[in-house]
């Protein structure tokens, strides 16, 4: 029920940003329809698709739509876009429960609270409950809600995740419907701490293979399950990513998925020079399929010489 309680605060986030913003009946909207999902028996990932979610009540289009995006891609891009638009709120500071955008901003005016390490230092000096509108026991609820918030957020030495991931590897590849499996993100770039485990999977039956590898007795919570991405953390408090992609999509997806971010932007730019467009799945002149097989012919294609993906952290 990870899902359920999740969602629920995203939409409560949503709620809070657009009531401040003065929107009429959307806020309402959105906090009935999160507490419908707190209250569903089931995790929300089986009711299937958009449509049986609408059935649900307090649900139409827009939510629903939401929650498949979450369920896919693990964020809600208009929530995202919403803390950027609404002065910046840092979102793990939001991420804590119980903090709405009124406190945290509240919190960041008195003692200039940019991080989440800085919320619990002033929560554990006391200073918070000498606000208005906090107590000693919201200041005690913050404070765990925090550390709990910053223990998703620590990076990982790659030396002690190691194993880990080895066995995490042998584990789906064992998995029936697996054709091809790798490890991708900082961990293939070899960086000396990892964020995540980002992994990619080529299967024809996402589906099954996403159930399969969420049933693994490694995983302790399924964070997102989807037929894109399933996201679960290790009994170390790992987050591992999976991603599912087709045979014919391998070389662009590894490309994309193993990073990092500005050695991609540093590659669209290059394909973009060339009127091309290269995303996850593919490098593209208009429609026609230019490359997309292995990375090796992606960076032909682009006139660039292969880079390993340890050198693969910025410019080229
Ligand atoms: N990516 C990207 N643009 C983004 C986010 C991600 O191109 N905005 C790509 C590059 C890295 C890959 O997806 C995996 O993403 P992360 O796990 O977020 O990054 P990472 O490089 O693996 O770093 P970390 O150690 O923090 O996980
Ligand atoms: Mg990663
Ligand atoms: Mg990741």
């Amino acid at each position: 029920m990870e899902n359920n309680k999740a969602i629920a605060g995203l939409l409560c986030q949503i709620a809070a940003l657009l009531q401040e913003q003065e929107v009429p009946f959307k806020p309402a909207a959105y906090r009935r329809a999160a507490q419908v999902i707190e209250e569903l028996p089931r995790d929300i990932s089986t009711y299937g698709d958009e449509k049986e979610l609408k059935k649900l009540s307090g649900i139409g289009d827009a939510i629903a739509r939401k929650i498949i995006e979450y369920l896919e891609t693990g964020k809600i891009t208009a929530l995202e876009n919403l803390r950027i638009t609404q002065g910046g709120i840092p979102a793990d500071l939001m991420d804590v429960e119980g903090l709405g955008p009124k406190r945290v901003r509240q919190i960041q005016a008195a003692f200039g609270v940019k991080t989440v390490a800085d919320l619990i230092k002033a929560a554990e000096d006391g200073k918070l409950r000498t606000l208005p509108r906090f107590s000693e026991l919201m200041e005690k609820k913050v404070l765990e809600n925090a550390k709990r918030v910053k223990e998703r957020t620590r990076r990982f030495p790659r030396e002690e995740v190691k194993e880990d991931v080895i066995k995490l590897l042998k584990k789906i590849e064992g998995v029936e419907g697996v054709d091809q499996c790798s490890v991708a993100g900082s961990y293939r770039r070899e960086k000396e701490t990892v964020g995540d485990i980002d992994i990619l999977v080529v299967t024809k039956s996402p589906k099954e293979v996403s159930d399969a590898i969420a049933s693994l007795s490694i995983v302790r919570d399924v964070v997102a399950h989807g037929e894109r991405k399933l996201s679960f953390d290790l009994k170390s408090g790992l987050r591992v990513d999976v991603r599912f992609v087709k045979k014919d999509q391998w070389g662009s997806a590894l490309l994309y998925f193993t990073g990092s971010k500005e050695h991609n932007i540093a590659m669209r730019r290059v394909a973009i020079k060339n009127s091309w467009k290269l995303n996850e799945y593919g490098l593209f002149d208009g429609d026609a399929l230019l490359a997309s097989k292995t990375e090796e012919e992606i960076y032909k294609k682009l006139k660039l010489r292969f880079f390993a993906p340890k050198e693969r952290g910025g410019r080229l």
